[in-house]
């Protein structure tokens, strides 16, 4: 991965879920001024353009009550190899397109990690923890699935193979406020690290996060972040179809990307599920730009002020 080359990849995939616009989500976060914003952090910055997809066969085995199968079948092709190729040349940075896009941007960067010989690990910034899959998804939609299929559950038939599925261990949640019985029940088995809102109120943000980011650190991992705009709560995010009150705060949430910056581990970055449609004035998607520039090098100061 080149240093400091960042890929900006349009990922219009609005498949994963009934209600429209996130397709309007790329240009959005253009028209918000992303590139700028990196470029004067710095940062080589390309944009890729947006990625096409074709619909693609489904098999009679997938649930019959699945939304758009096709589509988002097509879409996880087409960004498992877009996402191999952008790691190729540098940071690729996932202009989204609802969550549904990460069933292609984590299976491809598992795919880049075990090439280079890393595990992958991965930080969901979300209220959910989409780690449904065709057979547990009440709603049928896609977008609650992603990890479910990147982390090699059963039941995703017609998608392609999980050569490289991502170990339970390896996957840390934060800002968790609605998750659904099935998967509550699943991932209470396993060591994935599911830290919901009360314990971001009891112990804060950055304490869990730290820990996580020591063991990324310790197995020399590549770390690919996904954030949700349901993360942060609705009064700072008002554009997504999912809204969740009690979210994390827009300095949280910067706190969390600088934190993702300090620590060098980023290896590729999902900005997911901004609906423009339901946006005021671009509010959100300039929260979401300034996220992805706290995560990549924006600061205040460079180095801690005032010793105390
Ligand atoms: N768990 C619910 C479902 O599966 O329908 C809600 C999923 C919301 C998914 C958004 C992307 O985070
Ligand atoms: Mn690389
Ligand atoms: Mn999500
Ligand atoms: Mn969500």
């Amino acid at each position: 991965m080149k240093k400091n080359s960042c890929i900006l990849v349009g990922a219009p995939v609005d498949s994963g879920k009934k209600r429209a616009g996130c397709l309007m989500g790329p240009d959005a976060y253009r028209v918000a001024g992303l590139t700028t914003a990196l470029e004067d952090l710095g940062l080589d910055v390309q944009d890729w353009g947006n990625v096409a997809a074709e619909p693609a066969d489904v098999p009679a085995s997938l649930p019959q009550h699945i939304f758009e199968p096709a589509l988002t079948i097509g879409w996880t092709t087409a960004l498992i190899d877009a996402t191999e190729r952008a790691m190729a040349e540098g940071l690729p940075v996932f202009l989204g397109g609802d969550h549904s896009l990460s069933l292609g941007t984590v299976v491809g960067a598992a795919n880049h990690a075990a090439k280079t010989n890393r595990p992958q690990f991965v930080l969901w910034l979300d209220a959910h923890t989409d780690f449904h899959t065709p057979q547990t998804t009440a709603s049928g939609n896609l977008h609650g699935t992603p990890l479910g299929y990147a982390s090699g559950r059963e039941g995703f038939d017609g998608f392609p193979e999980v050569r490289n599925p991502v170990p339970f261990g390896n996957i840390c949640f934060l800002g968790l406020r609605s998750v659904d019985p099935d998967e509550r029940l699943f991932l209470q088995d396993t060591d994935a690290l599911c830290h919901d809102m009360r314990t971001i109120d009891e112990k804060g943000i950055a304490r869990p996060l730290a820990a996580f980011l020591d063991d990324v650190a310790r197995a020399g991992g590549a770390l690919h972040v996904s954030l949700d705009v349901d993360f942060l709560d609705p009064t700072y995010a008002p554009a997504v179809g999912t809204t969740v009150p009690g979210g994390a705060t827009i300095r949280e949430a910067h706190l969390v990307m600088e934190m993702i910056c300090d620590s060098g581990l980023m290896t590729s970055l999902d900005l997911v599920e901004l609906n423009p449609h339901l946006d005021e004035r671009g509010r959100t998607a300039q929260v979401m730009v300034d996220l992805a520039a706290s995560a990549l090098g924006r600061r205040v100061f460079d180095r801690p002020t005032g010793v105390f």
